[in-house]
């Protein structure tokens, strides 16, 4: 009789290639050693360490879809999102930090950018040198950033953008501010542009007060007339498209991700289960300890096995935006529970930061609502099975 791996039901290790094997080995070695040691401390003081965007670079956790001659490795999305689902392990914050940097600032100024955009960004951001962050979201432009304000004005030699951008990761260390606004010179159509910290008239400050994704910096982007070369401007984004084609990459790395956080949940409780004994017996011996254990491993497992499927598609060029949708609402939703599910199946110890169960479910609150909140990718789901478009 085969045997049954409790931990990989579906035997995923086996389905990756050698190098997609390597590249997770060597991010959970990474994660190890340089994020498990802090976090604790991070998300208690709120404090997010550029230095972290520095040590992933020379692990060579950045960018790695983008070709070696763009300073990439090459590597697919299997492999980008196995590194997420590691670093997402330890905290959903660290991950974000990564995925802004890879899928939300490299990827477009390697898709949509010009040559001197490539030169002189991609190999500061892929080093981790410099931080990047991505402004869509607008004080009243969240699910429907169609809706944003922000607008670029022609003038002689360059643009000048107004408006301002909210909970955005990564902007208050920003070096690099990839931010979409709507531009009169190309008949009011959304168009990326490429800021540096520096520029007159633009700041970033911190929004203060969060209570989850602590170990990760979110902040505002304020444009109060910043003047920019044509330079600036992504030539190669018009409309939503661009954004988008940014966030269905970060989203698929999100589906990973959140499996992560729910595995580390997951493998909490069964190790808490099998330590605590109450009423004469381990908490693991109880049927309903092990129906939880049993959801869990069930939904990790057909979440895990989505995401393999979808990161194939994704290299073949044919994951569509919603099949990105579901694994990125279904996986948020399931890690929620197993989150929660865990942090009570550790009593009061659940809720000491002593045990990472109730920092990642604060976490998960947080990437069930960016990039998309989980209604919103029920209703994309919707219309592409109805027709009907019922976001308004
Ligand atoms: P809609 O009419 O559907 O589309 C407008 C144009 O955009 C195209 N498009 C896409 N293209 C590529 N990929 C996709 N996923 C696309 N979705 C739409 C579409 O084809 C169309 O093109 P064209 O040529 O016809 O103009 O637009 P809508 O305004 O009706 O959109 C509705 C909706 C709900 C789908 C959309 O606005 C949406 O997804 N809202 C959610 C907003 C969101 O995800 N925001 C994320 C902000 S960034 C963030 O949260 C980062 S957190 C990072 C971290 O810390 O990890
Ligand atoms: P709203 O759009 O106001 O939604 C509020 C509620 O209404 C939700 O439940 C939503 O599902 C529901 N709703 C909205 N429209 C409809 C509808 N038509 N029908 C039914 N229900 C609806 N953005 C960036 O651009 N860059 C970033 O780096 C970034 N990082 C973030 C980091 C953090 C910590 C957080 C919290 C957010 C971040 N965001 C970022 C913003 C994030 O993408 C938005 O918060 C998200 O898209 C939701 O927008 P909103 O907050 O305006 O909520």
């Amino acid at each position: 009789i085969p045997t049954f791996d409790p931990k990989d039901p579906f035997l995923l290790i086996r389905q990756l290639e050698e190098e997609e094997r390597l590249i997770a080995e060597s991010a959970r070695a990474f994660c190890l050693k340089h994020l498990a040691p802090r976090v604790k401390k991070a998300y208690e003081t709120e404090e997010a360490d550029r230095t972290i965007l520095q040590e992933m670079g020379a692990h060579g956790l950045l960018g790695v879809t983008l070709p070696e001659s763009a300073g990439g490795l090459n590597a697919g999305y299997v492999a980008y999102g196995l590194i997420a689902r590691e670093v997402e392990r330890i905290d959903s914050g660290y991950r974000s930090m990564m995925s802004v940097q890879s899928s939300l600032v490299i990827h477009p100024i390697h898709a949509y950018g010009s040559q001197a955009q490539r030169d002189r960004y991609l190999p500061k951001l892929i080093s981790g040198e410099w931080v990047g962050c991505f402004g869509l979201t607008e004080p009243d432009a969240g699910s429907d950033p169609g809706g944003m304000t922000t607008r670029a004005e022609k003038i002689d030699g360059g643009y000048r953008l107004t408006g301002s951008k909210t909970w955005i990761s990564n902007a208050p260390i920003a070096d690099v501010f990839v931010v979409w606004a709507k531009s009169d010179a190309h008949d009011g159509k959304i168009r990326g542009f490429v800021l540096e910290r520096g520029t007159a008239n633009l700041s970033a400050p911190r929004i203060d007060h969060k209570l989850s994704l602590r170990a990760s910096v979110t902040g505002e982007i304020v444009m109060d007339g910043v003047e920019v070369g044509d330079d600036a401007l992504l030539p190669g984004a018009e409309g939503l498209k661009g954004p988008f084609g940014c966030l269905n990459r970060a989203r698929y790395g999100i589906a990973w991700g959140v499996m992560g956080a729910a595995e580390a949940c997951w493998h909490a409780a069964l190790q808490y289960g099998l330590d605590r004994v109450q009423f004469g017996r381990p908490l693991a011996a109880t049927q309903l300890y092990q129906k939880k254990l049993a959801d869990m491993q069930t939904e990790i497992a057909l979440g895990l096995q989505a995401n393999l499927r979808v990161g194939r598609l994704f290299d073949e060029n044919r994951a569509a935006p919603e099949v990105v949708s579901l694994i990125k609402r279904n996986n948020c939703g399931k890690a929620l529970d197993i989150a929660r599910a865990a942090r009570d199946m550790h009593g009061g110890n659940g809720i000491s930061g002593e045990f990472p169960v109730m920092r990642h479910m604060i976490n998960l609150e947080t990437v069930n609502t960016y990039e998309g909140t989980h209604d919103i990718h029920a209703l994309i789901l919707g219309r592409a099975q109805t027709g009907f478009q019922a976001f308004m």
